[in-house]
């Protein structure tokens, strides 16, 4: 018996984290893990339905395949991954010796990153998932759906060559549909009107 795999992706403010927490609390127990360079919510704990307490424990990215190998999964009905984009390519091992256990896994990440190119091994875990939810945001220039993330350093768009990783939430980022992603590399003659739709 193989467990499942449920993937739930999108853009910053979508839901994901608490998406996979209402996923997990319908397992009997779980245990759940992110990457700990994201401290944002570091006092944030997952906690199961009955009232015990299940830390998303952080982990250091490196240790991730031997925490996941010396687990003992006979309790463990389904095991969650948060920011999963942060993890590397261990990460996929770790996922398949899960589910080689009989044990679901359910991983919330972003699928791409604020220069819209795939994130981390996201997208590879999207093509061996079971189940797959892309979650949505609010455009915050339009209010239509929003399926990217719109980086902004002091008041412009970053630009294609900026760093990857910003660990941030409201002050760098917004999400955006497509009419209103922009990249300040790729201004075209569009971004004056983009500029005054945002006012
Ligand atoms: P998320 O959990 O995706 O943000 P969120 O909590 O707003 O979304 P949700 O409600 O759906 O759970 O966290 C994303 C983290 O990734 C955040 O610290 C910013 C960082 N980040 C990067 O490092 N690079 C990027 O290109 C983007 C878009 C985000
Ligand atoms: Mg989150
Ligand atoms: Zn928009």
């Amino acid at each position: 018996m193989r467990g499942k795999l449920k993937v739930y992706t999108g853009p910053m403010f979508a839901g994901k984290t608490s998406t996979m927490i209402q996923e997990l609390e319908k397992y009997d127990e779980f245990v759940a893990f992110k990457p700990n360079m994201d401290n944002r919510y570091s006092e944030e704990k997952i906690v199961s339905h009955d009232g015990n307490g299940i830390q998303a424990n952080s982990i250091p990215t490196d240790e991730l395949i031997h925490i996941i190998k010396s687990l003992e999964y006979d309790g463990i009905s389904a095991v969650g991954f948060d920011e999963a984009q942060f993890f590397d390519d261990s990460l996929i091992d770790a996922v398949d010796h899960v589910l080689e256990c009989d044990t679901d896994v359910l991983v919330s990440g972003l699928d791409l990153d604020f220069r819209r190119e795939n994130f981390g091994c996201m997208y590879e875990l999207i093509k061996k998932s079971d189940e797959y939810e892309k979650l949505l945001a609010k455009c915050e220039v339009c209010g239509s759906n929003a399926e990217y993330t719109q980086r902004i350093i002091d008041g412009e768009p970053a630009s294609y060559d900026d760093p990857v990783v910003l660990i941030g939430a409201e002050e760098e980022y917004e999400p955006r549909c497509d009419n209103h992603h922009v990249l300040s590399g790729e201004m075209d003659s569009n971004y004056e009107d983009i500029l005054s739709d945002i006012g």
